[in-house]
C-alpha cells in the first residue's frame, strides 16, 4: 500500500507535464542552431531608437539573426548591399537568414536614420 502511494507521487508530475507541456515552447527564442539550418543564431534588439548591441560580433558565413523590436515604434532591419529590408513591428520578432562576409557590414533602420545604425562584425 505504501509503495503504491510512492509510485503515484512519482507519476503525477509526469502526467501534469505531459498535459500542460505540449506546444508551450514552440515560440521561445534560443541562441542555438536548429536542425537543418547552417550557421549560428544571433539576437539583436531594436528599441526606440537604437540597436542593441550596436556592433554584433558574428561568425562569417551563413547565420540566422533574430531581431526583436522591444520599442513602441515600428523599426526596420536593412542591409542594402544584401538586399535585406525587413520591417519589425513593435513587440514583434523576426528571423532572418543571411550570409555574413568577414569584416564590418552596416545595417540600419530605414525609419530612424541617421541615428539608428549598427554593424555586423564578422570574423
Ligand atoms: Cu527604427
Amino acid at each position: 500500500m505504501k509503495r503504491r502511494h510512492k509510485l503515484m507521487y512519482l507519476l503525477l508530475p509526469l502526467v501534469i507535464a505531459l498535459l500542460t507541456g505540449c506546444g508551450s515552447n514552440a515560440a521561445e527564442g534560443s541562441s542555438e542552431s536548429k536542425p537543418g539550418e547552417s550557421g549560428k543564431t544571433y539576437s539583436l534588439a531594436a528599441t526606440d531608437n537604437a540597436f542593441g548591441p550596436k556592433t554584433l560580433s558574428v561568425e562569417s558565413g551563413p547565420i540566422t539573426l533574430v531581431i526583436e523590436n522591444t520599442g513602441v515604434a515600428i523599426h526596420n532591419f536593412s542591409i542594402p548591399s544584401l538586399n535585406i529590408d525587413k520591417d519589425v513591428a513593435a513587440g514583434e520578432t523576426v528571423e532572418l537568414e543571411l550570409t555574413a562576409s568577414s569584416g564590418m557590414t552596416e545595417f540600419l533602420c530605414k525609419y530612424h536614420l541617421p541615428e539608428m545604425k549598427g554593424a555586423l562584425d564578422a570574423s
